[in-house]
């Protein structure tokens, strides 16, 4: 094992407080598309074109076609050993999991407490907020690849329904951010499988670096963190965490 990973092991096994952040590098060896690799979703689109309320209101039908396009890719992904690492992790006292995946594949893999940043694809929520909460409804059998495809609508209300998700420019959830806040309270950070560019959840490893936790990012590339982390390791997430994960 790489000296500096068998380290690390040892570190994360003996902290009493582990909290990691995920990105939708954690899903890639899932199959589950990235926001800006290669392969990106948002290759083909701008995030400002389909993830923002306005581009929801200006064309509900684009929008949502959109993501019952991603929800249909992401219905054939399982977890995989990334996803199975952290569950096994977030049964330890003091481990905080964040994501900011909407995919639930951490939820799929029996994750613990997780706190999903970004809220998640499969839930939706009514538009005109009229005080529904938020529900779960399986994707109609349209075709994956249709342009246009009419949202669903609220059961309360019968107006148009959203993805549950935080689009650019709305707010995270307070608790979500409370809850993010206390855990860059830690022994180590890891920051697997993100691109460290969207805000807030792209601060978080900083703050935790300033409270004194040890900061690990785990990324094929480096990032804009890459500088500022304890460790920063280049590798894919689905090999690197099953090598830091010690049997107890
Ligand atoms: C907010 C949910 C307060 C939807 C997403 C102007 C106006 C308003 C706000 C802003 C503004 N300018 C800037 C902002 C802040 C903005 C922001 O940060 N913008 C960025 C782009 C600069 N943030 C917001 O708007 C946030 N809200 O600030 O509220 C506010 C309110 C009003 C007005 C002002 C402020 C809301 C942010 C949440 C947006 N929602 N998604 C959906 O999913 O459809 S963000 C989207 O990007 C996803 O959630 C995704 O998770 C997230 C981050 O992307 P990553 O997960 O990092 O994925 P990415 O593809 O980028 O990277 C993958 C990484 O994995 C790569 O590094 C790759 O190398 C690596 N990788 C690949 N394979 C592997 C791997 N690593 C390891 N192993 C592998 N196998
Ligand atoms: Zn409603």
């Amino acid at each position: 094992m790489t000296p500096g990973l068998a380290a690390l092991a040892e570190r994360i096994a003996a902290a009493p407080r582990l909290t990691v952040l995920t990105g939708a590098g954690v899903s890639a060896a899932s199959g589950v598309p990235t926001f800006r690799g290669n392969d990106g979703l948002w290759r083909h689109h701008r995030p400002e074109d389909l993830a923002t309320a306005s581009a929801f209101q200006r064309d509900p039908a684009l929008v949502w076609a959109w993501y019952h396009w991603r929800r249909a890719r992401i219905a054939e992904c399982e977890p995989n050993a990334a996803h199975r690492v952290i569950a096994e992790w977030s049964r330890r006292d003091g481990c905080s999991v964040l994501t900011q995946n909407v995919d639930d594949l951490h939820v799929r893999a029996g994750t613990r407490g997780l706190i999903r940043l970004h809220g998640s694809i499969w839930e939706l929520q009514c538009w005109e907020q009229c005080g529904q909460s938020q529900w779960r409804e399986e994707p109609l059998p349209l075709p994956a690849a249709a342009a246009r495809i009419d949202p669903p609508t609220c059961p309360a209300c019968g107006s148009l329904a959203r993805p549950a998700v935080v689009w650019f420019g709305e707010s995270l959830d307070p608790s979500d951010l409370a809850a993010a806040g206390a855990a860059c309270d830690c022994d180590v950070f890891l920051s697997v499988g993100t691109s460290a560019v969207v805000y807030p959840a792209a601060g978080l490893v900083h703050e935790a670096r300033r409270r004194g936790a040890f900061t690990v990012e785990i990324n094929l590339d480096s990032t804009p963190a890459s500088a500022a982390v304890d460790l920063a390791i280049q590798g894919p997430a689905e090999d690197i965490l099953p090598r830091l994960s010690l049997p107890h």
